[in-house]
C-alpha cells in the first residue's frame, strides 16, 4: 500500500484518514492544532511537523481544509513537488482551484482539485461520490488509492471543472433545502406536526425530481414553450404561497426570488411558458424576450 500525505484534520480529514488507514495504507498527517491527529495516530498514522514534511514523505498528498485560503497558506513554501501529486479536497472557487494548479505545476507538482459530495460519516463507502478535475495522469496513477474515499469520477483536465460541478450541486441541494424548509413551516403553522408533513412532501418532492431531466434538456435545448405547467398557472400559486406565509407570520423570504423571476418572466409575455424558463432569466446568455 502507498504512502499518503494528509493535510488538515478536521471533521471531514479525519474520515478521509480513517478510510486511509482502513484500507491500509501509511499515513503521514499533519494540522495546524496538531491536537486534532490524536486519534489517527492511535491508529497508525504519524505525525509531521509541517505540510513540507508531508509532501516529501509521499507520493500523494491529500488537503481539505476550511478554505482555498487556508490550503494557499499552507503551501506557501512548499517547493520541490517533482514527481509528486496534491490532491485539494477543499471546498473552493474555480477560479481557486486553477490558481493553486498554477503554483503546484511552478513547483513542478501534478494537480488534482476535488469536491467531496459525502458527509464524514459516509466516507469509505460507495456512497460517497468525490469528483476531481486536473491532471489526467496523475488521477490514474493513484486511482485505487483515491477510490479508499469513496466512489471517483473524474471530470476533466480543467482543475477548476470538480469545484463548479461541487458548487452546482450544492447550490441544488440548498435550493431544495429552502423549500423543504419554507414547506415545512408553513404546514407546522397551520398545526400539522412536521414529522407526519414530511411523509407527503418526501413524495411530492419524490415525484417532482421526474422533471429534471425534462428541465435539463429545455435549458440544453432553450426550448421553453408548450409547457405543460405554464408558468402564468403557477404564478397564482406563487403569489398565494406567499400571501399565506406573511398572513401566517411566516417570512416568505427563501422562496421570493423565485416569485420574482415567475413575476418577470410572465410580464415579459412568457406566461405560457415552462419552469426551465427562469433559467433563461437567470442566465448572462438568457433572451431578453419570452421564448415561444
Ligand atoms: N464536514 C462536512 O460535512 C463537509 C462535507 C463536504 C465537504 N466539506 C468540505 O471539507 C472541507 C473541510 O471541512 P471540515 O468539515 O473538515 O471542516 P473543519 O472541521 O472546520 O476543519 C477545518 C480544517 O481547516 C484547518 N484550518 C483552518 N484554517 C486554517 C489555516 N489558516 N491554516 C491551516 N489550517 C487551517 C483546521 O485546522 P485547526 O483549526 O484544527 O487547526 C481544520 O483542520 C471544507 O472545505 C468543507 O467545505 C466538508
Amino acid at each position: 500500500m502507498a504512502s499518503v500525505g494528509l493535510i488538515g484534520l478536521g471533521a471531514m480529514g479525519t474520515a478521509l484518514g480513517e478510510a486511509l488507514l482502513r484500507q491500509g495504507h501509511n499515513l503521514f498527517v499533519w494540522n495546524r492544532s496538531a491536537g486534532k491527529a490524536a486519534s489517527l495516530i492511535a491508529s497508525g498514522a504519524q505525525l509531521a511537523e509541517t505540510p513540507m514534511q508531508v509532501v516529501s514523505s509521499t507520493d500523494l498528498t491529500i488537503i481539505c481544509l476550511v478554505d482555498c485560503a487556508a490550503v494557499t497558506h499552507v503551501l506557501d513554501g512548499v517547493v520541490g513537488l517533482a514527481g509528486r501529486t496534491v490532491v485539494n479536497l477543499t471546498n473552493g472557487t474555480p477560479e481557486q482551484a486553477r490558481g493553486i494548479a498554477d503554483a503546484v505545476a511552478l513547483a513542478d507538482g501534478r494537480y488534482l482539485d476535488g469536491g467531496i459530495m459525502a458527509i464524514p460519516p459516509i466516507i469509505g463507502t460507495p456512497h460517497a461520490l468525490v469528483l476531481y478535475s486536473g491532471d489526467e495522469a496523475a488521477y490514474r496513477s493513484h486511482r485505487n488509492t483515491l477510490e479508499a474515499l469513496g466512489t471517483a469520477e473524474f471530470l476533466g483536465a480543467d482543475a477548476g471543472l470538480a469545484s463548479l460541478l461541487d458548487l452546482s450541486l450544492l447550490a441544488g441541494m440548498y435550493g431544495l433545502f429552502s423549500g423543504v424548509i419554507q414547506a415545512t413551516v408553513m404546514a407546522k403553522a397551520g398545526n400539522v406536526p412536521a414529522r407526519q408533513f414530511s411523509k407527503l412532501l418526501t413524495a411530492w418532492l419524490q415525484a417532482m425530481l421526474l422533471s429534471v431531466d425534462d428541465i435539463s434538456a429545455r435549458l440544453d435545448d432553450h426550448r421553453f414553450g408548450q409547457a405543460t405547467s405554464p408558468l402564468a398557472m403557477q404564478l397564482v400559486a406563487m403569489e398565494n404561497i406567499l400571501s399565506t406565509s406573511r398572513q401566517m407570520g411566516i417570512d416568505p423570504g427563501l422562496i421570493e426570488p423565485m416569485a420574482r423571476r415567475i413575476r418577470q418572466r410572465v410580464q415579459r409575455g412568457g406566461g405560457a411558458d415552462d419552469i426551465s424558463a427562469i433559467g433563461d432569466e437567470i442566465s448572462s446568455s438568457g433572451s431578453a424576450v419570452a421564448a415561444q
